[in-house]
């Protein structure tokens, strides 16, 4: 199928229409009112439903990290759906499960050799915390039992990974159900000292050691893990200070916490590697991820955990299940399907090596962007950017939000995170590209 832009195109929606469908995590009213329908992509763009071409500034949402349309991937998915629409996951399988499994292991910092698999970064999150929390039982240390995450730390909207965020609106509401015994690191976000930082900023490591406080007070017997975010994405973009991880992976090991590293964003080349981990050369028990583990083209997340997490399970009576937690739509086939051939193209293409050699173009590229109206910091690693402003006094995140309008308005998209503009462009963006996409948003400043 050779399809023309024209084909794609949608017929208006009445505002009516638009009412059934609640949208995620959007100001529906807003949103209802002046609608932002995309009709197709190709490439690093979209179109919208009247036509207009959109760079995509933010690889979807940080997953499409091979460009949109990849036709591997599509007809990958359609040899898929024809051989085999389902297979249920639990004790039945399918190769494309096994084969997909090995091929994350390939990639996965040494170690790291069992692979479960979810259908989003949410599920990964929270059957993370489940295998941490029966590994510690399994070993004879059932009183560890404790939960930690950080301030401004994402981890999606399920309970165990929304106890364990550090973003206020997402937890606020739901006090009573979020999981007791948890706690929160302090952020690492050190604006006053590390401004302007290119790459990971020099301050900062020693806020690993609030973890040791954290042991102090609550005792190591009553801890089992650590969640972290390589680089904190959802909440503007948080560079790890330098030796910050390495310190948090000895305070962990020092105290037998388990460490989980969330590599939904991190995951896939963002950062140069296929992991945060290898890049930062820190490596964790387990791993959550997905997004880029599909090019973003069918939800899936795994979970990507050691050998001795794994065999730990491995014992009782050989016909007994050994972890009472899966979903329907584990390693579904087409997701697998996605996933395999989304995987062979980062391989053959060399994407992640790729991230690296542009990477010092967009840095020079996005600090371009200091000095404009009310831009207070700008920060980066790998293929990602966050641009912080200062606030409009009184209305926290509207100068974010009216940002990513304009910007949308002008012809690119972008991410807002409060007074922050995230952006993690396609991986296989080229330079001309991303000099429209700074240059686009430097106008969008500096008419502000
Ligand atoms: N962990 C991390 C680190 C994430 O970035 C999730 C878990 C949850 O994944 P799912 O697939 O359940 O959405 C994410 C997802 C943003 C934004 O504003 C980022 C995400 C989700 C929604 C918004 O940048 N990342
Ligand atoms: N709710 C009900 C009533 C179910 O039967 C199931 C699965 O069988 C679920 C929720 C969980 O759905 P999923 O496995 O897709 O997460």
């Amino acid at each position: 199928m050779n399809a023309r832009p024209e084909d794609f195109a949608p017929r208006a929606l009445t505002r009516e229409e638009l009412e059934a469908h609640w949208m995620p995590f959007t100001a529906n009213r807003h949103f209802k009112n002046k609608p932002r329908i995309l009709s197709h992509a190709k490439g690093v763009h979209y179109w919208t439903a009247e036509g207009r071409q959109i760079l995509d500034g933010v690889a979807g949402l940080w997953c499409v990290n091979a460009g949109h349309g990849r036709k591997e991937i599509s007809q990958a998915v359609a040899r898929s759906l024809e051989q085999m629409d389902f297979a249920p996951p639990f004790n039945m399988g399918h190769p494309q499960a096994f084969d997909l499994a090995n091929k994350i292991k390939k990639i996965a910092p040494a170690g790291l050799d069992h692979v479960f698999f979810v259908n989003s970064g949410s599920e990964a999150v929270d059957t993370a915390l489940k295998i941490a929390l029966q590994y510690q039982r399994l070993r004879g240390e059932a009183t560890r039992t404790r939960l930690i995450g950080r301030e401004r730390g994402y981890h999606g909207v399920n309970l165990g990974g929304t106890s364990l965020g550090g973003m206020v609106p997402n937890r606020k509401a739901w006090g009573p159900v979020m999981v007791p015994g948890v706690d929160h690191l302090p952020h690492t976000h050190l604006l006053a000292k590390n401004a302007f930082s290119k790459g990971q900023p020099e301050h900062g490591a020693e806020l690993a050691n609030e973890l040791e406080r954290l042991v102090g007070l609550h005792d190591a017997s009553s801890i089992a893990a650590v969640i972290v975010e390589p680089i904190a994405g959802s909440t503007g973009v948080l560079v790890p200070p330098k030796g910050y991880l390495q310190k948090l992976r000895e305070i962990c090991t020092k105290h037998g916490i388990l460490l989980i590293f969330d590599e939904v964003i991190t995951g896939f080349g963002r950062t140069g590697s296929a992991f945060g981990a290898q890049e930062f050369g820190v490596t964790p028990d387990i791993i959550t991820c997905a997004k880029g583990l599909t090019n973003g083209s069918v939800p899936m997340g795994a979970v990507l955990v050691k050998k001795e997490i794994h065999d730990a399970f491995m014992v009782g009576p050989e016909a007994a299940v050994e972890f009472f937690h899966g979903y329907t739509y584990s390693c579904h086939p087409t997701a697998c399907a996605a996933g395999i051939a989304s995987l062979d193209i980062y391989e053959r293409e060399g994407i992640f090596q790729r991230v690296k050699e542009i990477a010092p173009y967009w840095e020079n590229a996005v600090h371009s962007l200091k000095g404009l109206p009310g831009v207070v910091d700008v920060r980066n690693y790998g293929l990602v950017a966050g641009i912080e402003y200062e606030p409009i006094a009184g209305s926290p995140g509207k100068r974010g939000f009216d940002t990513f309008l304009k910007a949308f308005d002008a012809g690119i998209l972008v991410r807002a995170a409060g007074d922050i503009t995230a952006l993690s462009p396609p991986l296989v963006i080229e330079k001309p590209q991303i000099d429209q996409l700074i240059e686009t948003l430097g106008k969008v400043l500096k008419a502000q």
